[in-house]
């Protein structure tokens, strides 16, 4: 038997059942609280306690979660208990082998093979009835081994397949459920703030000052000029401030994102790339951490808008774009592009930015095994095995020579065709914005 297998097969397990029985204890409890709102609505946001002023507390209620793992999991344990159970046998097995063993060799020749030929035995012998039935007891047993190895054989044959269902199976499957439900969660608070009572309590009280989640909500209150505002993407987080680009295709863009003159560095570590840097007027990326709270807090389009230094202007959107949080490496998840700069975020199947998760020049989470595709292009990126796109790339004012670490936009027209002398060609303005996907001008 493998016995380190089990051990590490049984401990993923254990880990992974562990997690599902706690997140449905804690719906459960929730549950069970607030009865009498239940049918209302599956998901609220309220208030809890008394407070003044801005620090309440709020709890969000979530429909009971459920995952479905494979089905051979259930099968692991009753492997295991046959396992023991054979185990078992076979030992009381050899025990009694044993036994026998030496009575059988009191009462006859040493040497004698006898044992499993009961027609060789000698014969002084013959007339012993206790020698026979021994005999006839210790072949049978033999037998029953025989058939106990052949069936741990088989038994030892399924726990290897089992072993392939390995950690990185459970973990895909489990970040895929979490990134699926955030849609559901994004999906349910558009209805909620309909039909859930206690939200519309809230928004009832004189006190409570109407949240700006992105700037759309700026632009429906009426403001038209491209500035800095404060958002709150997440009422139980902190608010923080965007630029709003209230211009573009009928406006209310939070901008992600923005090059236009090299006066940042983008070569930076995961922990600018989460807090954010540059200049919200000029250049600067917005941060990880923000992008994925706005991205979370309703269903967000992208676009992107390029120019280069023969002053042609071309864009993509993306219908859908969400960045998962910090523990999810910010694994990007884009989809359904429309636009005239072509889809560079998915250019092929070796290509493909969607669901790669975030590296800087200090994390390698690439699907490049021998080297860091930050490192290698002074960047920050959702990077593949590398990239056809790079929108954080160094910023050269010109074309340039060596490795393609400058913007880069793989769908580019002529982007890719040989230029004399080996130049690359780069970019004058680069900009990332989203939108809600729902939005109304
Ligand atoms: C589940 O909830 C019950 C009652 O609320 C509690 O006694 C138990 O310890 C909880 N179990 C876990 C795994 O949190
Ligand atoms: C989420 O999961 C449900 C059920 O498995 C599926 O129908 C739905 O398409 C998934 N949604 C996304 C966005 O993956
Ligand atoms: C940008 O920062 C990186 C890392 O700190 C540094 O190696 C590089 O020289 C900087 N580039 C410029 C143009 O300052
Ligand atoms: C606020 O958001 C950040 C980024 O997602 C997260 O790490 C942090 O835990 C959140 N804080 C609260 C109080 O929810
Ligand atoms: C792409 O955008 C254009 C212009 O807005 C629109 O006419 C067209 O239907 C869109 N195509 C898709 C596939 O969404
Ligand atoms: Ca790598």
């Amino acid at each position: 038997m493998k016995a380190a297998h089990w051990y590490r097969l049984s401990a993923a397990f254990l880990a992974a059942y562990g997690f599902l029985v706690v997140a449905h204890n804690e719906t459960e409890t929730d549950e069970i609280q607030d009865e009498t709102a239940r049918d209302a609505c599956p998901l609220r946001l309220e208030r809890r306690g008394r407070c003044e002023g801005e620090e309440c507390p709020y709890q969000v209620s979530l429909p009971p979660l459920t995952l479905q793992l494979p089905k051979q999991f259930s099968r692991i344990e009753e492997v295991v208990k046959e396992v023991q159970n054979l185990k078992e046998i076979i030992h009381s097995l050899r025990k009694s082998c044993q036994d026998c063993k030496l009575q059988a060799d009191d009462s006859r020749d040493p040497g004698g093979n006898a044992l499993l030929l009961p027609s060789t035995r000698a014969p002084e012998l013959a007339g012993d009835n206790r020698v026979e039935e021994l005999e006839s007891q210790v072949n049978e047993l033999s037998s029953e081994l025989k058939n106990a190895k052949e069936e741990i054989n088989i038994l030892q044959g399924r726990l290897e397949k089992l072993n392939l269902v390995n950690m990185n199976n459970i973990e895909n499957y489990v970040d895929s459920k979490v990134a699926n439900l955030t849609f559901v969660v994004n999906s349910l608070d558009g209805k909620c703030s309909s039909k859930c009572p206690n939200q519309e309590q809230i928004q009832s009280r004189p006190v409570q000052h109407l949240i700006y989640k992105d700037c759309s909500d700026y632009y429906a209150i009426g403001k038209r000029s491209s500035e800095i505002y404060r958002v709150t993407p997440d009422p139980k987080n902190s608010s923080f401030e965007v630029f709003c680009d209230m211009e573009t295709m009928g406006g209310g863009w939070t901008v992600l994102q923005a090059r236009l003159d090299g006066s940042v560095n983008f070569t930076r570590t995961w922990r600018d790339y989460k807090a954010g840097f540059g200049n919200l007027r000029r250049e600067f990326w917005l941060g990880n951490d923000k992008i994925h709270l706005l991205t979370k807090s309703k269903e967000m389009i992208l676009r992107i808008d390029l120019e280069d230094f023969n002053g042609v202007k071309l864009y993509a959107t993306y219908d859908q774009f969400y960045v998962a949080n910090e523990f999810l490496k910010y694994r990007l998840h884009v989809g359904n592009y429309n636009g005239t700069a072509g889809d560079a975020l998915h250019y092929s199947k070796h290509y493909n930015h969607n669901l790669k998760f975030f590296t800087t020049p200090d994390r390698d989470n690439d699907r490049y095994p021998s080297g860091n595709c930050g490192l290698y292009y002074s960047s920050g990126w959702w990077f593949d095995a590398c990239l056809s796109a790079n929108l954080n790339g160094k910023y050269y004012h010109q074309k340039y020579k060596g490795v393609r670490n400058g913007i880069f936009w793989g769908t580019w027209p002529g982007i890719s065709d040989a230029q004399t002398g080996g130049y690359k060609s780069s970019f004058k303005e680069a900009k990332m914005m989203i939108r809600p996907k729902h939005f109304k001008s």
